[in-house]
């Protein structure tokens, strides 16, 4: 009988101190996901049921921006709180960058290290690692991930199509054998190894542009390297690579508040999917990959459910930047669109300043504490940093995180309405402004198409404004007829640049 009350007294204790816990959090951040490549977002050509299922328990939000329109510089915002375009050398970064986020300022996963989380980072990276020069790839390769706040790490150095094509954990490549170390140049070509260029013969998919130097399983790459051979990832094997690697994490930390951010490569290019998802969308190897994210979404829930921390989980599904078809492989995304509409609609793309190039999926379930529903709240993600830390108890210091805003309420679900505006960079530098109804895109130059990637830029010598509301496919300029938002708009953008 004593017994019996002890251990009830004991479950009482367990469920007592669970429901005390601050919430795992878990970031699926995917690569190159249009506003309109999920079912829940609209697709009709291709089913994304594991993430749909996600949205349909939480928020599913229709006005959520990353901050650039493409990855390097949105990641740094997530992570950093600040706008990456305050610092330069920021823009999409080759595969032997040094570290661009400085280690003596709060991020993301820092502040929720003091929190009391442990956190990890898997999958791609592409902010840099090492020194100023680049890393040394066969020795400790820091500082990086471990040395601005994650204690775990398992990364793809760069991206998919950037060499070197090897996993990193912590601070060494995995399986290196020591006497095939890995050299790594962007500029020249180094050691004798197979390019796509001067041996196409050898490809498993072409390359349509960019693309062409050394061969890493039958992919021609952006950069030259040799060696690692023994360490060099196969694509296909990705997803499931990663995937593991998050259940690993969360198994081994299902004690502690932990925070994932998992990174997935789907669905960037070389779109290699595992075997079991090709010709499975019928709208070739994009699609393939979209089927492919949405496994990893699947797995990752089917994990959290095992360790017993469903609920009390805080899962944020969302993307880098906006979509792009053809960037840069023959792999028939073009010709298999059937009509899909990566983008929804919404004008423009990946690169641009068209709303399509930032606004993006963003989904967030957290059941008991998020009501299930839609939110048209504006949202952005460099907003994430100090609306976590409110979440966990904290406040980043005045000078830390500086564009970063508290708006937790609205990641929750709870206030409609969000941001007062949100910034929005294109990659040519090229800021816009969404406040209320209105978008505004500030003058700038270069070609309305981006010619390899067919992209509309969005990019304009005059000043554009458009209504949102009724027009969200950005198609009037209505700066003639309303020049006093025109003028409120370059101001804020002038006092938000600080210049
Ligand atoms: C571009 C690449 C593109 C992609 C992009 C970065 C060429 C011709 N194009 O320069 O394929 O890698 O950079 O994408 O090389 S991002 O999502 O990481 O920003
Ligand atoms: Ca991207």
């Amino acid at each position: 009988m004593k017994k019996t009350i002890l251990s009830f007294a004991f479950a009482l204790l367990t469920v007592f101190t669970h429901a005390q816990q601050k919430p795992n959090i878990v970031l699926i951040y995917a690569d190159d996901l249009g506003y309109g490549d999920l079912s829940c977002y609209g697709a009709t050509n291709v089913k994304t049921p594991n993430i749909d299922r996600v949205a349909a328990e939480g928020v599913r939000f229709t006005n959520a921006h990353a901050t650039s329109a493409t990855c390097t510089p949105s990641r740094y915002s997530l992570l950093t709180g600040q706008y990456a375009w305050r610092k330069t050398g920021t823009g999409i970064a080759p595969g032997d960058a040094a570290l661009l986020i400085p280690t003596d300022r709060v991020t993301l996963p820092g502040m929720l290290q003091r929190a009391g989380y442990r956190t990890g980072v898997v999958g791609k990276w592409h902010l840099g690692l090492g020194p100023k020069g680049g890393p040394d790839w066969n020795g400790d390769i820091k500082p990086g991930p471990l040395e601005i706040g994650f204690n775990y790490s398992f990364l793809l150095p760069a991206t998919g199509d950037r060499v070197p094509c090897v996993y990193v954990e912590n601070h060494r490549i995995v399986g290196l054998d020591p006497s095939d170390p890995v050299q790594v140049s962007y500029k020249d070509p180094i050691g004798n190894e197979p390019t796509g260029k001067a041996n196409p013969e050898l490809l498993k998919m072409m390359y349509s542009h960019g693309h062409d130097q050394t061969i890493i399983n039958g992919v021609s790459r952006i950069g030259y390297m040799s060696g690692g051979k023994a360490a060099r990832w196969v694509d296909e094997e990705m997803a499931d690579v990663l995937t593991g690697k998050v259940a690993q994490f969360m198994e081994r930390n299902q004690k502690n508040p932990f925070f994932v951010y998992f990174s997935t490569h789907d669905i960037h290019v070389p779109r290699m999917p595992h075997s079991r998802f090709v010709g499975k969308s019928g709208m070739g190897p994009r699609g393939d990959a979209i089927l492919q994210l949405d496994w990893c979404v699947g797995e990752v829930m089917k994990t959290l459910e095992r360790l017993g921390l469903k609920n009390n989980t805080l899962v944020i599904i969302s993307s880098d930047n906006g979509p792009v078809v053809d960037d840069g492989y023959k792999d028939d995304a073009v010709a298999k669109l059937n009509g899909h509409k990566p983008a929804g609609p919404l004008r423009g793309g990946k690169y641009s300043a068209f709303d399509a190039g930032t606004r993006v999926p963003f989904i967030v379930r957290w059941p008991g504490k998020v009501k299930a529903g839609t939110s048209d709240a504006l949202l952005s993600q460099v907003d994430l940093l100090a609306s976590l830390a409110a979440l966990t108890g904290q406040k980043p210091g005045a000078d830390e995180a500086t564009d970063s805003q508290n708006t937790l309420n609205g990641f929750l679900g709870k206030d409609k309405k969000g941001r007062d505006y949100v910034i929005e960079q294109a990659i040519n530098n090229t800021l816009s402004v969404v406040k209320g109804n209105w978008k505004y895109i500030e003058p700038s130059t270069g070609p309305q198409i981006m010619v390899h990637t067919n992209t509309e830029s969005g990019y304009d010598p005059q000043p554009q404004l458009y209504d949102l509301k009724t027009d969200i496919g950005e198609t009037k300029n209505l700066a003639k007829q309303h020049p006093q938002v025109v003028q409120e708009l370059t101001n804020l953008l002038k006092t938000v640049r600080g210049n």
